[in-house]
């Protein structure tokens, strides 16, 4: 077992050095061409043609209104261990993935498998804007209006086999790109998993975008999962691989703490965290502590789900 240990975020969000390191991210950027990456590429034939329409996206049923986190600090207070531990860490090194071309492999009990452009994925898909609280185990919440479309949709379109018990979710590994996937923090690649009934629930999400535009690499470009009622850390982000299985898998941070990071990972305020408790939290850009809801303020959706199971058993 390693000695590594989810660190306590610091104790302020965005600090004067994180504003100048963004000035300076840009002014690389452009140096580096990469900012023309946005103009319409005449050198590149998957270049982007889904992102035009993220901004007509509309609000679903589905969506939490209310007060939005924002953009700022949804860009820049991030987990995303491949680009260093630290909440700044993502916004500053994951200007280096590359995030087009990219490929999304489906493989396992479903009767459509193979490997697919991000494009040829998408060019299916209407989009929509859900507006969902993201709740860390660490105890700091966000309200962030993603742009994406329900799994389920995806997944009935590769007609998944009767043996098809859960989905597991697989990260890049490509330490060239991810530099902290270089040291052992994780047992790279980040890997998460949903039982069937989880992943077909039409409030679970790949989300594309956020503030009606593309997703920040760090927020898990180009293309993340949103599970708004567990966790966060079940909302895996920059996913190559989907695979369909009858074994329930062992995603990274159970096999990392299983007594810590269960899967289920439900919002749950009566069940500590071993470290600390879960009963409040603390929303970005707000002063005070809220009191944390059950399954995130989703239990109407979701608390049939688990009907059958102990809670603070399967955690
Ligand atoms: N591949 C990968 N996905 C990840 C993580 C990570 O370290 N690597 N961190 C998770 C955690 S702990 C949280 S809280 C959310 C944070 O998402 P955000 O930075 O977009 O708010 O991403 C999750 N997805
Ligand atoms: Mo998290």
């Amino acid at each position: 077992m390693r000695a590594f240990r989810y660190p306590k975020p610091p104790p302020s969000e965005i600090t004067p050095r994180q504003l100048f390191e963004r000035r300076r991210e840009f002014l690389r950027q452009s140096a580096s061409g990469l900012a023309l990456a946005a103009a319409p590429a005449l050198w590149s034939t998957s270049a982007w043609s889904w992102t035009g329409r993220l901004g007509d996206a509309k609000a679903t049923e589905f969506t939490t209104y209310g007060d939005k986190t924002p953009k700022e600090a949804i860009k820049t207070y991030n987990n995303f261990f491949e680009f260093g531990t630290g909440k700044d860490d993502p916004h500053k090194n994951a200007h280096k993935l590359q995030t087009d071309p990219w490929s999304l492999e489906i493989s396992g009990e479903v009767e459509k498998s193979g490997t697919f452009g991000l494009e040829d994925v998408l060019k299916h898909q209407t989009f929509e804007e859900r507006i969902y609280r993201l709740r860390c185990v660490e105890a700091w919440s966000m309200v962030i209006p993603w742009v994406g479309f329900p799994l389920a949709e995806l997944l009935k379109r590769h007609d998944p086999t009767s043996r098809a018990k859960y989905v597991v979710f697989e990260t890049l590994h490509d330490p060239e790109q991810m530099p902290a996937q270089r040291r052992d923090i994780l047992d790279w690649p980040y890997k998460e998993g949903l039982r069937m009934d989880e992943a077909m629930h039409p409030l679970t999400i790949l989300a594309v975008g956020l503030y009606g535009d593309v997703l920040p690499n760090q927020n898990g470009a180009p293309i993340r999962l949103v599970v708004p009622w567990k966790y966060g850390y079940k909302s895996i982000k920059s996913i190559v691989r989907i695979h369909l299985q009858e074994e329930r898998p062992v995603s990274t941070w159970e096999a990392e703490r299983p007594n810590e990071y269960g899967f289920y990972a439900t919002v749950n305020p009566e069940v500590r965290h071993p470290r600390w408790h879960q009963a409040t939290e603390r929303r970005i850009g707000e002063d005070g502590r809220r009191r944390t809801e059950k399954f995130n303020g989703y239990g109407e959706h979701v608390a049939h789900l688990y009907e059958s199971m102990d809670l603070s058993e399967h955690r």
